[in-house]
């Protein structure tokens, strides 16, 4: 029997995942067919984005799963129509995107390279910078990307800890969990990254309480969410020197409106939502593991814990 894939990804997005969808499929041994349009009965999976139109679940009585291709799925949990279980995206590709951009923000903020990119002409004043060792590292969020990001931090030597929901123990890594585990984290931290997702427990969890328990002069990277952050706490900190530098790739609006204050400080620094992205030809092969597991009566990988909200 042939599956219907319904995919509901905003536009152009079906377009670039037809051919390595299909391959996948075929390689899990599935006949399916990929529409962008069906009688919603008739639907066995929805492959879901936030941009998709689509926001009422109630007509897709058959279908076994809502397939995410974002990470983040702050945007969908919350929706009461969706009684399907939810799966978010976990995908090699992705998590090495996100490796690479923290440890490239972590190496910049660690040699204090901006020093020397921003130079003026005979400004010579060698600073010698510590050795990773002598760096603390702290990363919020030891799921599918922070712990890869921790991991490889420790793997340059920095001396790496990491905050979760839940007690972790990582070989190397010094874990702190819990609201009671997160003032000695952030107090051990000189560049923090964020890698939580947006639920009702992180909304603004950087804010001037947790702010002030960073050394001073602590750098922030945040790829996670940009609702983690109280972005005036956050402004106050930077001005003050609490906080010396911040590399922000998300924000509470997105693109980032022109005007706002994080333009033009000039100890911030912008990337619009580019850490890491969902590629096609990866999440593909994702995508059709985890279909051909449910179709085999197995448990679907990457199921969003609904009252958790990730
Ligand atoms: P996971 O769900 O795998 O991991 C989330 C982590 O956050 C877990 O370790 C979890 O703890 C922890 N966590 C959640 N809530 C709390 C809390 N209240 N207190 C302490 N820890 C908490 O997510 P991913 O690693 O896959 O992704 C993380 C986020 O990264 C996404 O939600 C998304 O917002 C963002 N993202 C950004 C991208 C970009 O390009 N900027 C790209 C992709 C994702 P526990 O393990 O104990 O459950
Ligand atoms: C994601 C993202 O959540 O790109 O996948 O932010």
């Amino acid at each position: 029997m042939s599956l219907t894939l319904l995919f509901a990804a905003g536009p152009g997005t079906a377009q670039d995942y037809r051919a390595p969808l299909t391959e996948a499929l075929c390689a899990e041994g599935l006949d399916a067919r990929i529409v962008t349009e069906a009688a919603p009965e008739t639907v066995d999976y929805i492959i879901y984005a936030p941009a998709s139109p689509l926001q009422d679940f109630t007509p897709y009585t058959g279908a076994k799963a809502v397939l995410s291709l974002w990470a983040g799925v702050e945007r969908i949990v919350a929706n009461p129509t969706l009684t399907q279980p939810l799966a978010r995206m976990v995908d090699p590709s992705l998590t090495r995107g996100m490796v690479e951009y923290v440890c490239g923000h972590v190496l910049r903020h660690h040699l204090g390279m901006d020093a020397h990119i921003l130079a003026r002409p005979g400004d010579w004043s060698p600073v010698e910078p510590p050795l990773a060792p002598e760096r603390r590292v702290g990363v919020m969020g030891l799921g599918a990307l922070g712990r890869a990001c921790a991991e490889a931090l420790q793997v340059f030597g920095f001396a790496v800890c990491g905050w979760s929901a839940r007690p972790k123990q990582i070989a190397g890594i010094a874990c702190h969990h819990g609201p009671d585990g997160l003032a000695g984290f952030l107090q051990g931290t000189e560049i923090l990254v964020t890698l939580l997702p947006h639920t009702p427990a992180t909304e603004s969890i950087l804010n001037a309480g947790t702010l002030a328990l960073l050394p001073r002069g602590a750098c922030l990277i945040n790829p996670g969410r940009g609702a983690l952050i109280d972005d005036d706490a956050l402004l106050a900190a930077l001005d003050s020197g609490q906080i010396g530098h911040a590399t922000l790739d998300v924000f509470r609006t997105e693109p980032l409106p022109v005007g706002h204050p994080f333009w033009h400080h000039p100890r911030v620094t912008v990337t619009p939502h580019i850490a890491a992205t969902t590629r096609a030809a990866s999440a593909a092969r994702v995508l059709a593991q985890n279909i051909a597991r449910v179709e085999a009566g197995l448990p679907l990988l990457h199921q969003v814990a609904r009252a958790r909200g990730y």
